[in-house]
């Protein structure tokens, strides 16, 4: 009887030879093949190395963010009165202007924004005409605007007029002026090319050296009447009640109010100075 269904011929006794690895010389032949080819391998790497182009180091970026800072000057309240020239209107613009200086404190200033108020000092005439000029330390014109004047839309009632009361005019209204200097930088990845070593430090002077306006110093606004609204005319017959009593009330005021000498300047008031400057932040991308 047979065990596990192994089948010897009878009588021959089955050998079974237990071993732990390959027989000693494969060891050996194994081992030489793979020096050989790690040998050749090395080789290879080397004539690569030699053969393929050298690999490109990329330059490094940096991220340029420009935040926008705004300033507010304090006691900026300046008040100058007006007056036009002997004819009543300035040719040419600033014949009569009144220069009114402001020190800003930093480069890069981009906005100015003005508030000023006006207030008609004869009410019954017709709206004068100012204008309102910024320009830089270099003295060069950034830009000029024309605030209007307000007068008052509602009539005071006949019962309670009296001389010098044909408008409404005790209240101001204020403007505000926005003068774009220049545009603020969009935020960007700037490549430094061959500036490989570069430090953030040294990008950021770079950068900040070239993306600088120079803005800082002695700004100027200049403010002049341009043209005086006198009392109204009539150019022609009319029936219309609201032109004739303008007309009437406003030739009594002129003769018993302002001594018959019209209208002849005006208070301007500059209540505030702000401006927004941008900065400039490097940083590594
Ligand atoms: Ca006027
Ligand atoms: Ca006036």
């Amino acid at each position: 009887m047979s065990e596990g269904g192994a089948t010897s011929p009878p009588g021959q006794k089955r050998v079974v030879v237990l071993r732990e690895g390959p027989p000693k010389g494969r060891g050996k032949v194994l081992d030489g093949t793979l020096g050989v080819v790690g040998a050749l391998l090395i080789l290879l790497s080397a004539l690569l190395v030699n053969v393929l182009p050298e690999t490109q180091v990329p330059d490094p970026q940096f991220r340029v963010e420009y935040p926008a800072v705004p300033v507010e000057l304090a006691s900026s309240v300046r008040s100058v009165d007006l007056f036009p020239a002997t004819d009543g209107v300035l040719a040419g613009g600033a014949g009569n202007a009144v220069d009114v200086p402001y020190d800003l404190e930093h480069n890069n200033v981009y906005e100015v924004v003005l508030f000023l108020s006006i207030l008609e000092d004869f009410e019954e005439s017709l709206p004068d005409t100012f204008r309102v000029e910024l320009l830089d330390p270099q003295g060069a014109s950034v830009a000029i605007s024309s605030p209007q004047q307000t007068h008052p839309t509602e009539e005071i009632p006949d019962e309670q007029k009296g001389v010098g009361d044909y408008f409404e005019t005790t209240q101001t209204t204020p403007h505000r002026i926005t003068f774009n200097v220049a545009a603020r930088p969009d935020d960007a990845i700037v490549t430094f090319e061959d500036g490989r070593n570069a430090t953030v430090e040294e990008a950021e002077a770079a950068i900040v050296a070239r993306d600088t306006r120079p803005t800082q110093g002695a700004w100027t606004v200049r403010v002049w009447v341009e043209e005086v609204g006198q009392c109204p005319t009539l150019d022609g017959p009319t029936t219309d009640p609201a032109t004739l009593r303008h007309v009437q009330f406003c030739t009594l005021a002129d003769q018993q109010v302002h001594d018959g000498e019209g209208d002849t300047g005006n208070p301007f008031v500059l209540s505030r100075l702000e401006y927004t400057y941008y900065d400039v932040i490097v940083s590594e991308a």
